[in-house]
């Protein structure tokens, strides 16, 4: 497999300065060594290119979205590099920034395939529109965009419409949703996995039970946007909006180990990591080693 690493380095959804340096800090880590060594091709794509914007320019574009244009142009230049990475047989490893970029990587991917699913693996549900929004971040909406839900500026990066049908939509691990988010998953009745669920459950019943409805489904591509906020609050203080009750470093690496088996993961995302506002310990990204370790331990070759 060749996988093609493209750095994204993005804080304008989320405005916290810091998370910009994720694909820099994942770099100095040996990302790149790390695919290596467990016997993959990989090609560094290097960054996207992420202008510097003065904070005057926040609401430029929106009175209540921040930094809106500019978020779309670097998604569409994301999207055409995650579609021609498909295209060239590529497996497109996104690493953040912050979430915003999910727009873009679905956006690319969904215009290779012809129907195509999405494992939302996250704390929040970023199923948010500009008017349910309260913070105005757009790392919020990537998920409801991508199912043509919300303001036509983000339903319609790189191409116009939906990218993904709702029903090929799986949110896992999310403990933090907004009310207005909440109503929106009702309405189009995701398949949404709470933590609560998962508690219930078991994370190795709700695995399987995601894994059989993508295969019964006709879907030819499946996206894994993983936002490292679904570990507990513990194991990622450097992380912008983390929350506790989530997953343990264990349970992070057996979504993969379970959703790598199928081998029908056809692009991912990492995203979310700030070492800037990481512990003196550097627990974040040393967590986020280790699940790297892991994912690429287990990925087809
Ligand atoms: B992340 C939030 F209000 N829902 O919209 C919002 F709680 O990519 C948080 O999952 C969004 O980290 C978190 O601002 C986005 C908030
Ligand atoms: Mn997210
Ligand atoms: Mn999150
Ligand atoms: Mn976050």
């Amino acid at each position: 497999m060749d996988i093609n690493v493209i750095g994204v380095p993005l804080s304008y959804g989320c405005d916290i300065d810091g998370v910009n340096f994720g694909p820099k800090i994942l770099r100095e880590y040996g990302i790149i060594d790390i695919i290596k060594k467990n016997g993959h091709n990989v090609f560094d794509m290097g960054d996207i290119y992420v202008p510097t914007l003065s904070k005057e320019l926040k609401y430029r574009d929106h009175p209540k979205m921040k930094y809106l244009n500019p978020i779309i142009e670097i998604n569409t230049n994301l999207a055409n590099n995650v579609y021609c990475s498909l295209k060239g047989s590529g497996f497109p490893f996104v690493i953040g920034g912050d979430h915003a970029l999910g727009m873009g990587s679905i956006a690319g991917a969904s215009n290779f395939f012809k129907d195509m699913a999405v494992i939302w693996v996250d704390a929040h549900g970023d199923i948010n529109t500009f008017e349910t929004s309260p913070s105005g971040n757009l790392h919020g909406v990537p998920l409801a965009a991508s199912m043509n839900v919300g303001d036509s500026s983000v339903t319609n990066i790189y191409y116009n419409g939906e990218k993904v049908k709702p029903e090929n939509v799986y949110l896992l691990g999310c403990r933090d949703i907004d009310s207005g988010e909440l109503a929106l998953a009702n309405e189009l009745n995701l398949n949404m996995y709470t933590m609560e669920t998962v508690g219930e459950r078991g994370l190795e019943n709700v695995l399987k039970e995601i894994i059989e409805k993508i295969k019964e489904s006709n879907v030819d591509g499946v996206h894994l946007s993983f936002d490292i906020d679904v570990l507990d609050s513990s194991l990622v203080p450097g992380t912008g909006t983390p929350v506790p009750n989530g997953f343990s470093i264990d349970e992070g690496k057996e979504v993969f180990t379970q959703l790598l088996s199928e081998k029908f993961i056809t692009s991912m995302d990492f995203v979310e990591l700030n070492p800037v506002i990481d512990n003196e310990d550097k627990r974040t990204v040393t967590n986020c080693i280790e699940i790297l370790e892991h994912i690429f331990k287990n990925i087809d070759k």
